[in-house]
């Protein structure tokens, strides 16, 4: 029997105490490890019908009443027969229910492997087994409802479409090269061109909106930063209402960068409190200041907080909020004309917890504009995102002057701009190019 073929087994609910658990059993053996377990003939069992049932472990003691939903093959997630064993919530029963399903000879999953399987046996593709991890992992409702049109297939569509386009212009190409008599090849590259950059813009737009399915489904990455001492520790504690980082009046206090997801609106949001940025021959600290140097760059939004004694590095403007924090050392003239001359920026006293509703609606301003689509569909991995941005630089080759003048180069990149779509979807077949020429051309005549 091979690793595709052995019957697994994993919890699917939430570890621990509760009032239901969860378990699921699929693979080829799956309906006679259940009759043996629940000493049960289940060979009238229909396809998604429930049963309660006892459980029985190998020395025939009670292991719990518990119902059992069956999905037949080929219609079940992984398209194997699979059984959901809804048990009572103490994971000592699962734990129990785990030891008998192991002394049938099933085994536990491994991570993922129940959509793998769907995905080997053709019930979804690679899209859609992304996008239902976006969909479990997605910190927002935005991001769940666009993961589910993905889960649904609606985003392999979109990607299947664009990559129809190819494959039709590459039969075209292909056609003209192999097959026509007539000599055609200026009319075939300025169509080719043409249908070139049209769907190089269509996926140029698809490839903006990883971005933002980032944000809305793993949270936006906002990095506290600035000079030791300015605050960065107090803010982040400020705003997430919980003394998570050390807070005391010595430099370099942070060293390591400390994350805590919290929800500003809608928008899940991943507060990144950072080494303070000094020259310093600490070891440690000099690490600590290397990662904040990356998180600047990787950031959605940085909190620069500014220090009055110090030079301030500068952050990209676009997204970056200017800080300017212990408002309540400074006199109240002071603080107006800090609001008068900078308006962009935000005064703050993260002790006093001032100024903080005022910076979360000037990120939210930033993250509905980083958000914004006219898009209903969003690429879930960044897997998809590098591919898809690989793909549009073959076809940018394809458009280049020395190739304009050689249906061959602009078919050879057409050719590899298609491979890109192989680890989106799946494989684009010689044959599939052949069966688009015989189709779509009348050779016949
Ligand atoms: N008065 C006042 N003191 C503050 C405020 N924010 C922070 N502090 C104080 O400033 C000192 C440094 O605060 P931290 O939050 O540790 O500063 P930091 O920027 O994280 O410092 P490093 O981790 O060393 O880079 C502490 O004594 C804080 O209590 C504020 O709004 N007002
Ligand atoms: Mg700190």
């Amino acid at each position: 029997m091979t690793k595709q073929q052995e019957t697994i087994y994993a919890l699917s609910s939430t570890p621990g105490r509760s009032a239901l658990s969860i378990i699921r059993v699929t693979g080829q053996d799956t309906f006679l490890i259940i009759e043996k377990i629940t000493k049960n003939n289940i060979k009238e069992i229909k396809h998604q019908k429930s049963k309660p049932c006892y459980i029985y472990n190998i020395n025939n003691d009670l292991i719990d009443k518990s119902v059992l939903t069956f999905y037949c093959s080929p219609n079940s997630y992984t398209g194997e027969d699979l059984v959901e064993i809804t048990t009572h919530g103490n994971p000592i029963i699962v734990n129990n229910l785990f030891n008998t399903l192991k002394d049938f000879g099933a085994r536990l999953a491994n991570p993922g492997e129940f959509t793998s399987r769907a995905y080997h046996n053709n019930k979804i593709d690679l899209v859609q087994a992304e996008s239902t991890l976006s969909v479990i992992n997605a910190k927002s409702k935005a991001g769940v409802e666009s993961s589910l049109r993905g889960v649904v297939g609606k985003l392999s569509n979109r990607l299947k479409k664009i990559k129809n386009q190819l494959v039709l212009l590459l039969s075209e190409l292909e056609y003209e090269l192999d097959i026509s008599e007539t000599d055609n090849n200026k009319t075939v590259v300025n169509t080719a061109v043409k249908n070139i950059n049209t769907t190089i813009i269509e996926m140029e737009k698809l490839v903006k909106t990883y971005n933002k399915s980032s944000i809305l489904n793993d949270g936006a990455r906002v990095a506290i930063i600035g000079a030791p001492n300015v605050g960065k520790s107090t803010l982040l504690n400020a705003l997430i209402d919980d003394e998570r980082a050390i807070v005391t009046d010595i430099p370099g206090t942070t060293r390591d960068t400390i994350e805590s997801l919290t929800y500003f609106s809608n928008y899940p949001v991943i507060l990144l409190d950072t080494a303070g940025i000094r020259e310093t021959k600490d070891k440690i600290e000099n690490i600590g200041i290397g990662k904040t140097m990356k998180e600047i760059l990787s950031a959605d939004i940085i909190y620069n907080i500014q220090s009055s004694k110090k030079t301030n590095i500068k952050t990209d403007t676009k997204k970056t909020i200017k800080i300017y924090n212990k408002s309540d050392l400074m006199t109240k003239k002071e603080i107006l004309e800090l609001q008068t001359n900078k308006p962009s920026c935000v005064v703050v006293s993260a002790k006093d917890k001032s100024g903080l509703t005022e910076l979360r609606s000037k990120t939210e301003e930033i993250l509905k504009l980083k958000t914004a689509s006219t898009e209903s569909l969003f690429l879930s991995s960044k897997r998809q995102q590098a591919a898809l941005t690989t793909s549009i630089k073959h076809l940018k080759k394809a458009l280049v002057k020395e190739s304009l003048v050689e249906i061959e180069i602009i078919a050879h990149n057409l050719r590899l701009a298609l491979n890109e779509f192989d680890w989106v979807l799946g494989k684009t077949t010689t044959d599939e190019i052949l069966k688009n020429v015989f189709t779509n051309f009348c050779v016949g005549k």
